[in-house]
């Protein structure tokens, strides 16, 4: 292998190879300004076929050509095979889905596919700290800072821009949005240069860095006094700063913003809203191109657990929904999929339903800081293919918006410098999924899933399956030895991993359950905190009664008699048992499928995921015990099939 072949395979995870695939003879013909991607399809071959033959009888041919922009075609001809793009960058995506499509298995003369991204935007968000840690991040270090410094392997670097290119992904913010005093200096000089450095290595797989700003820069970098959005000095430190910004990095994405959120600064300070906060930074980057996703976590996280009016998934909604229509066009305003904090269960936010007038990003989460911290098995492309067909309007499907008002699909990262980015390498699958449902949001979990596997194992059909069925059901298992219905966190605090029932009850941060001796949860309804009353009608009334509420939001709508009948009959009290004792039983299954594995899966992988595994048994019976305990002191009432509860 030479240097650059090292390159292409050392860390590449699902373009890593796997198979001996049967090489093809062939030549690759391509004009020269494509040479960079006739090098990435190149070396994507050598990888999996250990070399190419060349040979005029068949010709492997790159070209660009009437297409939709980021679109690709790929097309066996007679004697050869043509990949064709909108665009280069189209092209390059055609690459990897061809070399993709190969390293699945899949026999050349049979892949045929043509395909253009339905959103605009395929955005991962960093949260790593400049001191080289990452916020939630559970797959090591930050890959990029170190030190207050950039400090990164270029070797790494490309495989990842590589990596996330192969998967559509064309945007990355590379700092957490919570944006301290020094990552505040990326805008200006001297790390500005290195920003424009690392830009630079991403440029050519079509990926354009977004970075995190603090919105009191114009304090921290700026000298002024204020940050408010109106002050004329703050408007203007916006504008000559950007001005900098883009002279470095003429194709900067643009920023990416967290304000008046989790004691950050923003607009409210100043008695200014939202969108005038947005649109000054806006404006300073429009004349660039730029674009400003603004992030819709705003809430009271200073809450008093006395009060029961406050009502925190009520909280974006209360502070964005009025101002629609006033922000800029080059604002887009980024909303976490859920009205709380990316729970195992939870609504879609009703932000979605009713900007009519204003640009949206869905935000998700890939990093699985309440679901499992890669640990335990999560498979979120579960969770996100019902998300995006939930009903969100009269008969409109969330994912019926993407590319209409949603115009990004963002989603925080689940890598670090862990060799295999992830950490759990089954929670690869998660990234995967992301990009390639950011582009086609028609693909469901399993096709995702399956895909996933294929290109990632060279295992036989019983392997093959066992994962698959593993993934697919991981999410629902999580979920019942949790805190399933909707209720959701009862996690330690900080770390939000492991149960802690009352972690949160007596807390700031508006996260209750409010459990008492008869009955648990808050009555979100209209007679409630009226935060039903978000959605248009007909999901309002849907929510609204308890009958036809979705079961599995059940405690999130509703405050519940532990009594309560559920729809097979069972009492409330004994579905959450059930549902502990079936969820830690699961967990142990979960093990015992992937120790049937033992030889079908490379040894390291093996051993890794099977740690995590007996780890995940661990948590999940504790969570059983603890919020069976739990509940049987509230009520005394014992297990129907008197399995065992510490009392
Ligand atoms: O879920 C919370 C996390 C914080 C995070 C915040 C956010 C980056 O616990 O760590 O901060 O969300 O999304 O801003």
């Amino acid at each position: 292998m030479d240097h650059a072949e090292r390159i292409y395979s050392e860390y590449n995870a699902w373009l890593q190879p796997k198979f001996s695939l049967e090489p093809k003879a062939l030549q690759i013909s391509a004009s020269s300004d494509v040479d960079f991607i006739h090098q990435e399809c190149r070396l994507g071959l050598i990888r999996l076929w250990g070399g190419i033959q060349e040979s005029a009888e068949y010709t492997l041919r790159l070209k660009v050509d009437d297409l939709e922009h980021e679109g690709f075609s790929l097309t066996p001809l007679e004697n050869g095979y043509e990949i064709a793009g909108g665009s280069k960058k189209g092209l390059l995506y055609g690459v990897y889905r061809f070399l993709s499509r190969l390293a699945g298995g899949e026999s050349m003369e049979k892949i045929q596919e043509h395909s253009a991204p339905q959103v605009d935007y395929r955005i991962i968000n960093h949260w790593d700290n400049m001191d080289g840690r990452i916020e939630r991040g559970y797959a090591g270090h930050s890959f990029f800072f170190r030190n207050n410094k950039f400090d990164y392997d270029e070797e790494r670097i490309t495989n990842y821009a590589r990596l996330m290119a192969s998967i559509g992904i064309n945007g990355i913010c590379i700092n957490n949005v919570n944006v301290n005093r020094v990552s505040a200096g990326l805008i200006a000089e001297p790390l500005l240069s290195d920003l424009a450095e690392l830009a630079a290595r991403f440029r050519p797989f079509g990926i354009r860095l977004l970075v995190s700003v603090h919105f009191d820069a114009p304090m921290i970098i700026g000298g002024l006094t204020t940050s408010d959005p109106l002050d004329e000095g703050v408007m203007e430190f916006w504008k000559a700063q950007s001005a900098v910004v883009y002279d470095k990095i003429p194709d900067l994405l643009g920023y990416l913003v967290k304000a008046d959120s989790e004691f950050r600064g923003g607009p409210e300070e100043f008695g200014r809203t939202q969108a005038d906060g947005a649109n000054t930074i806006a404006a300073a980057v429009a004349p660039f191109g730029g674009v400003v996703f603004w992030r819709c976590f705003v809430y009271n996280c200073q809450q008093d657990w006395r009060d029961t009016q406050t009502d925190r998934p009520m909280a974006a909604y209360k502070h964005f929904q009025p101002l629609d229509g006033k922000f800029d066009r080059n604002v887009i305003l980024q909303i976490k999929n859920g009205p709380l904090d990316f729970q195992t269960r939870e609504p879609v936010s009703p932000l979605f339903s009713s900007l009519k007038n204003t640009n949206e990003a869905i935000e998700f989460q890939i990093a699985q800081e309440y679901t499992g911290q890669q640990i335990d098995l999560y498979s979120l492309a579960v969770q996100w293919e019902e998300i995006l067909t939930t009903e969100v309007d009269k008969g409109k499907q969330l994912k019926s918006l993407l590319g209409r008002e949603i115009l990004a699909m963002t989603a925080v990262a689940n890598t670090g410098d862990n060799m295999n980015w992830t950490g759990n390498t089954l929670a690869q699958c998660n990234l995967y999924a992301f990009g390639r449902m950011a582009w086609n949001p028609e693909l469901t979990a399993k096709e995702l899933i399956r895909e996933w596997v294929r290109v990632t194992f060279d295992t036989d059909e019983h392997g093959r399956r066992t994962v698959e069925e593993m993934l697919l059901k991981s999410r629902g298992i999580y979920e019942s030895y949790t805190a399933p219905l909707g209720i959701g966190f009862m996690v330690n605090p900080s770390t939000h991993y492991g149960p802690n029932i009352d972690g949160y009850e007596f807390s700031n941060w508006g996260t209750y359950h409010r459990a008492s001796l008869e009955a648990i949860g808050i009555d979100r309804t209209s007679k409630g905190t009226g935060f039903t009353l978000q959605y248009p009608e007909p999901l309002q009334r849907m929510y609204d009664r308890i009958e036809s509420c979705p079961e599995e939001l059940l405690l999130f709508f509703h405050r519940v008699r532990y009594d309560y009948k559920m729809k097979d009959g069972r009492t409330l009290l004994q579905y959450i048992y059930d549902s502990h004792f079936e969820g830690a039983r699961q967990a142990e299954d979960l093990l015992q499928s992937w120790e049937g594995l033992e030889n079908r899966i490379p040894q390291e992988t093996y051993h890794s995921v099977k740690e995590r595994l007996k780890l995940q048994l661990l948590n999940a019976r504790e969570w059983r015990d603890q919020v069976n305990t739990f509940f049987y002191r509230k009520t005394g009432i014992d297990d129907e099939k008197g399995r065992k509860i510490y009392r």
